[in-house]
């Protein structure tokens, strides 16, 4: 899962995204800089969440659309690692917004969920046409 995340230079992988049925992700923010950074999680939970943010965010999952999404500043997230131990980590920030993102895709969620109807549905509509055109995947 990381090759595919960093092949796709994304800095947060999701197993459903890539056809795994199962409550897993995988996050490096350092993309590759910090090999402590990367983090596996496994049935991964949000067991505290503290103040807000609003950031650009965009999805490997629908490219070439970015838009500003608000999320928890900081997220303390509960889950298991590859050896199926449980372990807590906490993330300020882009790691903050990774967990988040990656946890929703969990929950078959995408951020165009957390915008307006009006921005969604615009970018839902650019989706279908591209898709007509035969230019999405
Ligand atoms: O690569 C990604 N960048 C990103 C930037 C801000 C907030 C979330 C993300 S996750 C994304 C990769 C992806 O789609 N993971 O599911
Ligand atoms: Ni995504």
């Amino acid at each position: 899962m990381f090759e595919s995340m960093y092949a796709a230079h994304g800095i947060g992988l999701a197993a459903p995204q890539i056809g795994i049925s199962k409550r897993l992700a995988v996050i490096d923010v350092s993309f590759k800089e910090d090999p402590g950074a990367k983090l596996v999680i496994a049935n991964p939970e949000i067991i505290h969440k503290e103040g807000k943010q609003r950031e650009s965010e965009g999805c490997l999952s629908i490219p070439e659309f970015r838009e500003n999404v608000s999320r928890a500043r900081m997220v303390r997230v509960r889950a298991q690692d590859v050896e199926g131990a449980w372990f807590e980590a906490e993330g300020e920030g882009l790691l903050a917004r990774a967990f988040q993102h990656e946890i929703d895709h969990l929950d078959g969620k995408l951020y165009i969920r957390h915008l307006s109807a009006l921005k969604r549905d615009l970018i839902l509509r650019k989706v279908k046409k591209l898709q007509k055109a035969g230019e999405w995947k």
